[in-house]
């Protein structure tokens, strides 16, 4: 399976300009429990460094961009969230790092859980370790 999955978000537009429409097991791959966003990100500040054990999202800059790298233990790629009309995949068990956000980066998270602050892997060294067993 690739590493990086985009989910196409088609938008539904107009002469008014643009609508995008995120629903649940339809255009989103899974039940959404959360949604969330970055914004306010200051310049040169780096955020993630974690993979999630169980939990399954989607991101999509609505506005501006920043730099996903992910990171499955075997392969270590990058993608730029530029488009509000695209949306990455980001499964369990993948370690990922968000960089280079522009000043007005609203980044949208689409969660396949609530909060569980136990779900996360903030060690490395602890992430690679569980790859293998997984
Ligand atoms: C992820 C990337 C893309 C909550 O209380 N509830 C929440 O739903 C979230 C997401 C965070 N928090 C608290 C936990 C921390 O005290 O908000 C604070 C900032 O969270 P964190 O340092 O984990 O933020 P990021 O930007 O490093 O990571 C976030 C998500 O946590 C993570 O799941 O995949 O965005």
């Amino acid at each position: 399976m690739n590493l990086i999955q985009w989910v196409d978000f088609p938008p539904l537009g107009d002469e008014r300009g643009s609508l995008v429409a995120l629903e649940s097991g339809k255009t989103v791959p899974f039940p959404i429990e959360r949604v969330y966003y970055l914004f306010g990100t200051v310049l040169g500040v780096a955020r993630g460094f974690h993979a999630h054990k169980k939990l399954q999202q989607v991101a999509v800059c609505v506005t501006g961009s920043c730099r996903m790298v992910l990171d499955d233990g075997e392969r270590r790629e990058e993608v730029w969230l530029n488009s509000p009309t695209k949306g990455l995949l980001i499964g369990n068990m993948v370690w990922r790092e968000m960089h280079d956000f522009t000043s007005n980066c609203v980044l949208l998270v689409l969660a396949s859980e609530h909060y569980d602050e136990t779900d996360y892997i903030r060690n490395y060294e602890d992430f690679l370790k569980g790859v293998k067993n997984d």
